[in-house]
């Protein structure tokens, strides 16, 4: 064994045995328990970020940890190769967008191997491959055979300078990022995806996902948006068909003094076209790109149509408005306005001096309410509503639905905010969606053996536009069905549609025929998958939506692709999230070479947990150093006294046996920590904790006992350190006489009797009322039981938000903590 720790030295070393041994390629085994491990796959944006090599080292720690607990764990890794960067990058280097890509892929690859992560190499994919994509190709034609695909016009930002579409990112302050020209509002053919048939098993099945954070299950719940309401139908004067509006507030329909229309409601076009006024509005709002985020706080504005509708229970007539805050991707398109109950209508009446009726009165007395000031918005009591006045809410709903059903006026139904999934983009960079359009045929999905439609690499890329638009030998085509001359789709999907099944093809990437096999029902489910917060929605919701889509097809059993999910928090500097933009990054490369990956990867988790933003410091970074060149001087000098002799439990000095309890008791800890609750830093602590009791143990070279205690104490510390520093401990393992790879040795047991002999139960009560039960070794100090009291997990739910007061400890029997 060396003298000094030299990080470079050991770690190239021990990764080179892995990769002669292959120790992290695994096959299906049916008699072994499987684990997969993932961590969401990077872009190749061209160096490893602090994010990533938290995100990775996360993974890779729980992934070590289960294969030392027996299982057969696969951990794969990838290339989420396809996007925008590429192509701006291209443009910016005058470089093709795919050898961009795959210098990139090249360099981080170098980069995460130097890390140490766990890999199984041989499962590599990237994305824009066409031996990945072709499967995704073949799987779009299914589900268009299916009616699970349709086209339909849908609004994109175009960029009348640069003459070209714009992805969301791309708009900048509602101009083109490169042209600086207003961006316009435009509608072009695009395909959809039916996730809306989805939307109610996509929300059911968030019940399965227990172990998943509650914050990403209410996201997805609210983007979802399950709600129920009455469609109401008004005649209109003038128009054969009635005109449909969707309420969630069918008990204010008493109150309704006006219609309001989207924009690009069929109806209001009609009008336009007898009405200059209303024509000029439409297209005023053309140039208003509206999310619902930004509804909130619109301007509201509209015009009249000059259109009347009839009140179906009052047979009043009410005027039908344009009005920019009405989205025509929602409910029908168009709202039955309540000024009095909605803060919008509210707000549009006023401007636009339209009624204000009040049909809802507060339920409690005390509560009093301003129509002068703001619409009264809660459920409350109906008053002016003539049979339903005196109903609450849930009376109303039920007694006018009802009547609206028998007089055929209306129906109860169920709308989700979920729209369906729009997967074409105008891009170059993506994959090439598998479709031919014939002047005659119309839409034909190109026949599975004329798959993969492989995206031309070797392209000038100048940024106006996508080079394929422009390319006839990509898009002259003939038609599958008559023969006759053809065009060639030439948009590409959203990369969204790649990184919804790169996970299940990691079981098979090599698999030539099919796009999965029986190898991918042997390892799905993800049984842990590790990732941002920002993915929360659409990348996790997409995956689940294409996990079902793949279930139905026969390619997958289970209903959910991961079975839990950690979302790591951010990596900050100075309070700041790390980023390019903000100049505050620090190089993980730099960091590595200067302290090695261990160091990198024991600052990391130790930190903060995982879940939590960690904030970088220069002197933890130190401080993990640091620690690594005291184990391997502890174990060096340990080792200078030669090998130890077997240990004998029963024959141990007090001192002996202290120690040994404190590594029994450390085992038990980390075991808790790493395997159920994630909290990698608290249980480094502990690792910490025990080699400072190490460094204090008095040996005495004389006695044998003493030397064998030390032994244990130090290969477990190796062992529980494995799965976070990889490298040191597996040169330490050598070090302490071991000659098998630590990669497969399992981890160790606690020996319940180095534990119990000395140790005393004590109860745990918050004000007098039994909250745990607790183990504290019997020489343990006042102080040494208090704190184990406080960090008992259901003792500290129940001090939450409180103030301690008092503690008091009775000798050998309970713990009371006194609080306010
Ligand atoms: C009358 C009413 C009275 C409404 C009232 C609310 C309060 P959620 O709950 O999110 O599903 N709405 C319906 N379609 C719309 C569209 N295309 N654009 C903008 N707003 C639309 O929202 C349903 C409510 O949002 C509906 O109920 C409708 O306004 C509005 F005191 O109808 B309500
Ligand atoms: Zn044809």
């Amino acid at each position: 064994m060396q003298e000094h720790y030299e990080p470079h030295i050991i770690e190239t070393q021990v990764q080179s045995q892995w990769e002669a041994a292959q120790s992290f390629q695994v096959k299906e085994d049916p008699q072994r328990e499987k684990f997969y491990c993932l961590a969401m796959f990077p872009y190749p944006s061209g160096r490893l970020h602090m994010g990533h090599v938290r995100n990775y080292t996360i993974a890779d720690v729980i992934a070590r940890y289960q294969r030392m607990q027996g299982k057969n764990v696969l951990q794969p890794m990838g290339w989420d190769a396809f996007g925008l960067p590429a192509e701006n990058a291209a443009i910016k280097q005058g470089v093709p967008p795919a050898s961009w890509t795959y210098d990139n892929i090249n360099h981080m690859r170098t980069q995460l191997k130097r890390l140490g992560f766990a890999y199984d190499w041989s499962r590599e994919l990237a994305t824009c491959r066409p031996e990945y994509y072709r499967f995704e190709q073949w799987f779009f034609t299914r589900l268009f055979a299916k009616g699970l695909v349709y086209k339909k016009q849908a609004i994109v930002n175009w960029d009348p300078v640069d003459q070209t579409v714009l992805a969301n990112e791309q708009v900048i302050d509602g101009r083109g990022w490169r042209s600086g020209a207003l961006v316009e509002r435009r509608e072009i053919a695009q395909w959809f995806l039916k996730i809306t048939d989805y939307a109610q098993e996509l929300l059911d099945d968030l019940e399965q996902l227990q172990d998943w954070p509650e914050q990403v299950r209410t996201m997805q719940r609210n983007w979802i948006g399950r709600s129920e309401g009455v469609e109401v139908h008004f005649s209109v004067a003038a128009s054969p068909t009635p005109l449909t509006v969707y309420t969630t507030r069918p008990d204010t329909l008493m109150g309704v003094t006006y219609l309001a229309l989207a924009p690009e409601h069929p109806l209001a076009r009609q009008a336009a076209a007898q009405n200059p006024q209303v024509a000029d509005f439409i297209e005023h709002c053309r140039h208003q790109r509206i999310s619902e985020a930004e509804m909130a706080t619109l301007e509201k504005q509209g015009v009249p149509t000059g259109l009347e509708a009839i009140h179906p229970l009052s047979g009043e007539r009410i005027p039908v408005w344009v009005a920019n805050f009405v989205l025509m991707e929602y409910g029908t398109g168009a709202v039955m306005s309540v000024p009095a109950h909605d803060q919008r209508d509210f707000e549009f009446a006023r401007a636009y001096g339209l009624p204000i009726k009040q049909v809802i009165a507060p339920a409690s007395p005390e509560q009093t309410i301003d129509l002068n000031q703001e619409a009264f918005t809660d459920k409350g009591i109906l008053c002016d509503s003539g049979a339903f006045s005196g109903m609450d809410f849930a009376q109303a709903f039920a007694a006018i639905a009802s009547t609206l059903e028998q007089r055929d006026q209306g129906k109860r139904c169920v709308n989700f905010r979920l729209r369906d999934w729009g997967v074409s983009r105008q891009r170059y960079w993506g994959c090439p969606i598998p479709m031919i359009h014939c002047p005659s045929c119309g839409d034909v999905p190109v026949p599975e053996a004329q798959l993969p439609v492989v995206l031309p690499e070797d392209v000038a890329f100048d940024g106006v536009g996508s080079p394929i638009k422009k390319m006839p030998s990509f898009y002259q085509t003939s038609c599958p069905q008559c023969q006759g001359p053809a065009q060639r789709e030439t948009d590409t999907f959203d990369t969204f549609f790649e990184s919804s099944w790169y996970y299940a093809r990691y079981a098979c990437p090599d698999n030539t025929t099919q796009m999965l096999d029986e190898r991918a029902r042997y390892w799905l489910p993800v049984d842990h998958y590790v990732g941002g917060i920002e993915h929360a929605v659409l990348h996790l919701l997409y995956a689940r939506f294409f996990h079902k889509l793949l279930r139905d097809e026969g390619l997958v059993s289970n209903d959910e692709p991961f079975s839990r999910l950690l979302t790591q928090g951010m990596v900050l500097k100075d309070g700041a999230k790390m980023s390019k933009s903000k100049g505050n990054t620090v190089d993980p490369q730099a960091l590595v070479d200067q302290y090695g990956a261990d160091t990198a990867r024991l600052f990391m988790m130790f930190a903060a947990p995982p879940e939590l933003s960690l904030e970088w410091s220069d002197s933890g970074v130190e401080g993990a150093s640091r620690f690594l060149k005291r184990l391997w001087r502890e174990v060096y000098a340990h080792r200078q006294q030669g090998p130890a002799p077997a240990l004998a439990p029963n024959s141990l000095t007090e001192t002996q046996r202290t120690l040994r309890r404190k590594t029994h008791e450390t085992l038990r800890k980390v075991s808790d920590d790493l395997g159920r609750r994630h909290t990698f830093n608290t249980a480094i602590a502990a690792c910490m904790e025990l080699l400072n009791a190490v460094s204090r143990f008095e040996d005495s070279a004389a006695d044998p006992q003493a030397h064998a205690v030390r032994q244990e104490a130090l290969e477990i510390l190796v062992l529980m350190l494995a799965p976070i520093v990889p490298h040191i401990t597996q040169s330490l393992w050598h070090a302490l006489g071991h000659s098998q790879s630590l990669v497969d040795i399992p981890w160790p047991e606690t020996d319940q009797s180095a534990l119990s002999r000395d140790s005393i139960t004590y109860i745990v009560q918050v004000n007098g009322k039994l909250r745990a039960q607790i183990e504290v070794a019997a020489d343990a100090s006042n102080p040494d039981i208090e704190a184990a009291a406080l960090a008992d997990e259901n003792v500290m739910r129940h001090l939450e938000g409180k103030h301690l007061k008092k503690v008091i400890v009775v000798p050998k029997r309970l713990v009371n903590l006194v609080v306010q």
